[in-house]
């Protein structure tokens, strides 16, 4: 099952580990049960190791589990591991259904290493087949993004609004997220996306330095 695939790949992960390290932790459902396995391991064997969380339910998690946290401005990871909704053939990602994706590029760009961990559901042909991109917007923008990404070519931007409050979700920045859908993302689109005055980060991730695992 779904269930079972992530957790084989959490098994995985964990076998990385190594006292010292500090591991950029990405959000997600899979990341979770990698975090998981990892603290049982870092528990078990006594290991030295610190996390950076990637979002606030990182950081949480973290605290239940006992691990030690750090963050970007203390510390480099020296490895990190998240999830994705979409890898393309040239390992292409789409992130950002969790909404973490600012911290997650973050992390990501300033590990040497990073493991994306994927259920075989997450592999597409081209980017864009299933999921929609994120894009974290500053608020004070949102009309200006949303009519730079229809000259973009996107043909749908929804606002992301959240569950339990009245309204947009608020990220972990303080800022909006849209949901944009587009005919074709070019390899050049996250550069584009990111290039619109008041954005501040998309899930594209083109040409990052990735590795995939998977069951
Ligand atoms: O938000 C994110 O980028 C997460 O990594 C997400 O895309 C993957 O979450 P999942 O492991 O719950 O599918």
């Amino acid at each position: 099952s779904n269930r079972e695939q992530k957790e084989k790949v959490a098994d995985k992960i964990a076998e990385r580990v190594r006292s010292g390290d500090v591991i950029g932790v990405g959000s997600g459902s899979t990341s979770y049960l990698a975090l998981l396995a990892i603290s049982k391991k870092v528990k078990e064997q006594k290991l030295d190791v610190l996390a950076i969380p990637t979002s606030h339910e990182v950081s949480l998690a973290c605290s239940i589990v006992g691990l030690k946290t750090t963050t970007l401005q203390n510390a480099r990871p020296d490895w990190s591991f998240d999830g994705a909704d979409e890898v393309d053939p040239q390992k292409g990602l789409i992130k950002g259904r969790g909404g973490a994706m600012f911290a997650e590029k973050l992390v990501i760009k300033s590990s040497p290493e990073n493991y994306i961990l994927v259920d075989s559901s997450k592999f597409v042909s081209y980017l864009g087949e299933k999921f929609a991109v994120p894009v974290e917007v500053d608020p004070r923008a949102i009309n200006l993004v949303e009519t730079e990404l229809l000259k973009l070519g996107a043909r749908e931007i929804d606002l992301r609004l959240a569950k339990g409050k009245d309204g947009p979700i608020i990220s972990e920045a303080g800022n909006l997220i849209v949901d944009v859908r587009f005919n074709k993302i070019t390899s050049e689109y996250e550069k584009e996306i990111k290039a619109i005055p008041g954005v501040i980060e998309s899930g594209l991730f083109i040409g990052y330095e990735v590795e995939i695992l998977t069951t």
